[in-house]
């Protein structure tokens, strides 16, 4: 793919247990096609482009995966480092992959040295409603304790997928947008997405 050299471009980790859908949603985000064929991932990194506010940006999205043998300290911290925000994935029919969210977030928090990091939690497999572990209830408190957005999705019929990344890139824009101007706003309220396309803030947003 031709890249402006002038575009802006975006390094996204999408993150979780084996087999919880993460290729399928790297596809139907970049293709609007759900995956025929099951083939497992180790590492890997896509590449699209999409609009934001108007404006074409590159992506690049590196796959990690969490085995039972490897769990999160197995991950490579120059991928943690080279991240600019993080799709937090596991699947709502595996109690196990939503288990592991906390010690995933917190690892790469210890490795980057930081005390929040542009993150939007998503639960995949939601039109698989018959088969669910892992109540809306209990991803939606487990945002909060991180003090990020999330969103059940599917990769299947692409509901909330595009969602989550375009939040995800407003995100990244808001917190590289503080750093620069030495003011980080962390949001750890969550009306704050209410304003993802805003310059400013409200009163009830906490900067630091
Ligand atoms: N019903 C349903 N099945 C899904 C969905 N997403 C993925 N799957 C199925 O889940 C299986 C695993 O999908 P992958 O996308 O390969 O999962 P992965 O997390 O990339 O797997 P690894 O690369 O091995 O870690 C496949 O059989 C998919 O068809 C979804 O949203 N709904
Ligand atoms: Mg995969």
């Amino acid at each position: 793919m031709m890249v402006n050299p002038k575009m802006k471009e975006y390094k996204i980790l999408l993150i979780g247990r084996f087999a919880i859908g993460k290729t399928a949603i790297i596809e139907q985000f970049i293709f609007q096609k759900f995956p025929m064929q099951y083939g497992p991932t180790q590492e890997a990194v896509s590449s699209t482009q999409c609009i934001i506010d108007g404006e074409t940006v590159s992506v690049d999205i590196l796959e990690i995966t969490i085995h039972e043998y490897a769990r999160a300290h197995s991950i490579r911290p120059e991928y943690i480092n080279h991240a600019e925000g993080l799709l937090l994935a596991y699947s709502v029919a595996s109690r196990i992959s939503f288990n592991e969210m906390q010690e995933i977030y917190q690892h790469i928090l210890q490795i980057r040295g930081q005390a929040s990091f542009p993150t939007i939690l998503i639960g995949n497999i939601f039109d698989l409603g018959y088969d669910r572990e892992v109540t809306f209830a209990e991803g939606n408190s487990l945002a909060e304790q991180i003090g990020c957005p999330f969103f059940e999705v599917s990769a299947r019929d692409g509901t909330n997928i595009e969602k989550s990344f375009h939040d995800l890139i407003h995100r990244i824009r808001r917190y590289v947008k503080g750093q620069n101007s030495g003011v980080t706003t962390l949001a750890t309220d969550a009306h704050k997405d209410i304003h993802d396309n805003d310059d400013y803030c409200c009163s009830r947003c906490i900067t630091f």
